[in-house]
């Protein structure tokens, strides 16, 4: 298509006239009537991850004209962009996928139980083909400014490339993890080797065949990436600033007898999955730690140990998270697992976590992660006995000296939760700047609106998910999506939540952030692995249950926290 006003406005109203443009495709229902005149969609989506895919989905669902612009190429999100050797889930993957459509459900089969990054993306691929969303999507389009115009109500939103597209309502479902971050290491630049952030990972397959290679950071990408990769390298030299306390990821394929299930037990699952207070199936344990002789907990903590992903946190000892003592028995357990796994006792040492608890940061999920530290052409630097002096031509330069490298692996996180939000130049009210608006860190309702910015709304970003996102996005999406049709159905388009419910839903999560069980300071939960970023929590700390209430508590109150209007 070409690029231009004129093409943009040719397109959206030739979707929103021609009834027979909407072929039922899945279960989208043709358009219900044209879109008010004064914009060329009544829903633009930004972003085509998981979040926004199924947006963009419920938004022609019921009957809004709606677009999707992305900044890459295909669709995915997080999982278009980190395509880096190793990348996979580690929810299990029939509980990351989509639930709106059973047929969906029983005609994908997942091959693994935690899928890898071609599948995922294959996956995203097939839902938006079968769902007919993709000419709905405007790719390799990076939204440089969204202006709200209190006259008409609605968002004038330009992307890179200059187009402009006006939108009654928009949804910034920009992700959370979208905005890789380079540690402030000089002489980045100067490099002649190849160099990679595991957020921004290449199309093209990058050749790590007898490569010197060094990987920094050793969060859930680093620990990911560099048993994969070890194989083949000439040299691995990971590069470790904290670690983590990684555990087995357990991963297995998923058979045709375990597929046959899945099919039968749909609606149990999804009822499961819609209710479940972080989002997964696991079965929580119902004994505390010292409930159990010693005798007990060691088995209790080998079955935990081959358990798979997250259920040494959902299905662990009751207490694990709560109580200092059980958590210190659990790390004890997983240390010694640590030092039964890499031969050097120093090196085991410096694998082993000092300085957090488990829990307190996100744990990352490990296949053979340990393992890799016993290959001969596999080593690990102590960034805090050691720190990077500079990057050089040649390599990496700690206090140690020079070692010299063919690619850098940067695996070092991103700016969490409002990092792509406050770089898309959103203005509000009076021009109100929503980096600016947030500068002490962010202030939503449910995550989803924040006052002074009507029609703006942003699942799955800050206060959003704190356990297996598509979950708590989709209870966001869900809500957002109510929200429109309640909005129509009482004749009004202009809806912007009141400060005080933003406030109360804002302290809140400060409030319940410092409550255990909760992540510390140090978790890049808090914005502290970015430099001059606020120290505020980033999460839903109240999670699920609170998210329901407040949920309900809107449709009960007839949406009394909310500023429902009608545009001049
Ligand atoms: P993470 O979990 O934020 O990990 C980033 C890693 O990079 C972590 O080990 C950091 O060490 C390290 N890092 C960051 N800055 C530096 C500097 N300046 N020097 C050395 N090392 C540094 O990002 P991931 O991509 O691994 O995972 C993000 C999420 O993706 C994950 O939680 C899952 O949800 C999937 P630190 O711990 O700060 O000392």
């Amino acid at each position: 298509m070409a690029k231009g006003v004129g093409a943009v406005t040719l397109f959206f109203s030739t979707i929103a006239t021609a009834e027979t443009v909407y072929e039922p495709v899945g279960t989208i229902r043709p358009a219900m009537e044209p879109p008010n005149d004064a914009v060329d969609v009544d829903v633009l989506v930004v972003g085509a991850g998981i979040s926004g895919i199924y947006q963009l989905y419920r938004a022609l669902e019921e009957g809004f004209t709606a677009q999707l612009i992305e900044a890459g190429s295909g669709v995915g999100g997080t999982w278009y962009w980190n395509r880096y050797p190793g990348a996979q889930f580690d929810s299990e993957s029939y509980t990351y996928a989509y639930l709106f459509s059973e047929e969906l459900f029983d005609e994908w089969e997942w091959h693994e139980l935690f899928a890898h990054q071609p599948e995922i993306e294959r996956y995203l691929n097939h839902v938006v083909d079968k769902f007919d969303l993709r000419r709905h999507i405007q790719f390799n389009a990076r939204v440089t400014s969204a202006v709200y115009d209190e006259a008409s109500g609605t968002w004038d939103v330009t992307d890179g490339n200059g187009t402009p597209i006006r939108a009654r309502f928009l949804v910034a479902a920009t992700g959370v993890l979208s905005i890789p971050f380079f540690p402030e290491v000089p002489g980045r630049d100067n490099f002649r080797g190849e160099q990679h952030h595991t957020g921004l990972w290449p199309a093209k397959s990058v050749d790590f065949n007898g490569k010197h290679v060094g990987v920094l950071g050793t969060g859930s990408s680093g620990v990911q990436i560099v048993p994969v990769i070890a194989d083949v390298v000439a040299s691995l030299t990971v590069y470790q600033r904290t670690p983590n306390w990684c555990t087995p990821l357990n991963n297995s394929p998923i058979t045709d007898a375990e597929q046959a299930s899945l099919r039968a037990d749909f609606a149990s699952i999804r009822d499961t999955l819609n209710t479940s207070v972080a989002g997964f199936l696991h079965e929580p344990h119902d004994r505390a730690t010292f409930d159990d002789s010693e005798e007990e907990r060691r088995a209790f903590y080998e079955k935990m140990w081959s358990s798979p992903g997250f259920s040494k946190l959902t299905s662990n000892y009751t207490d694990v998270l709560m109580d200092e003592t059980a958590n210190a028995e659990w790390c004890e357990f997983v240390a010694e697992k640590v030092r039964s796994l890499v031969d050097d006792p120093t090196v085991a040492e410096m694998l082993i976590p000092k300085d957090h608890r488990f829990g307190e940061k996100r744990p990352p999920f490990v296949t053979d992660y340990y393992e890799t530290f016993n290959r001969a052409n596999a080593s690990l630097v102590d960034l805090k006995a050691t720190p990077i002096k500079r990057i050089t031509e040649q390599g990496i330069e700690t206090a140690n000296g020079v070692r010299e490298l063919d690619m850098i692996v940067w695996a070092t996180g991103f700016d969490f939760g409002t990092g792509a939000l406050n770089r898309m130049g959103i203005r509000g009210l009076d021009g109100l700047a929503l980096e600016e608006h947030w500068a002490d860190g962010p202030t939503t309702f449910l995550g989803v609106q924040t006052a002074g910015f009507p029609n703006l709304f942003f699942p799955g970003g800050p206060h959003a998910a704190a356990g297996n996102n598509p979950r708590y996005n989709g209870d966001q999406v869900e809500f957002i999506t109510e929200t429109l049709i309640y909005a129509r159905d009482h004749g009004f388009d202009t809806i912007e939540v009141s400060p005080e419910a933003e406030d109360t839903w804002t302290a809140m999560v400060d409030k319940w952030a410092k409550q255990p069980p909760s992540f510390t300071e140090k978790s890049y939960y808090f914005g502290t692995n970015v430099p001059e970023k606020p120290t505020r929590y980033l999460l839903n700390a109240g999670g699920r249950p609170k998210l329901f209430r407040e949920i309900a508590r809107v449709r009960d109150t007839d949406y009394q926290a909310f500023k429902l209007s009608r545009s001049a």
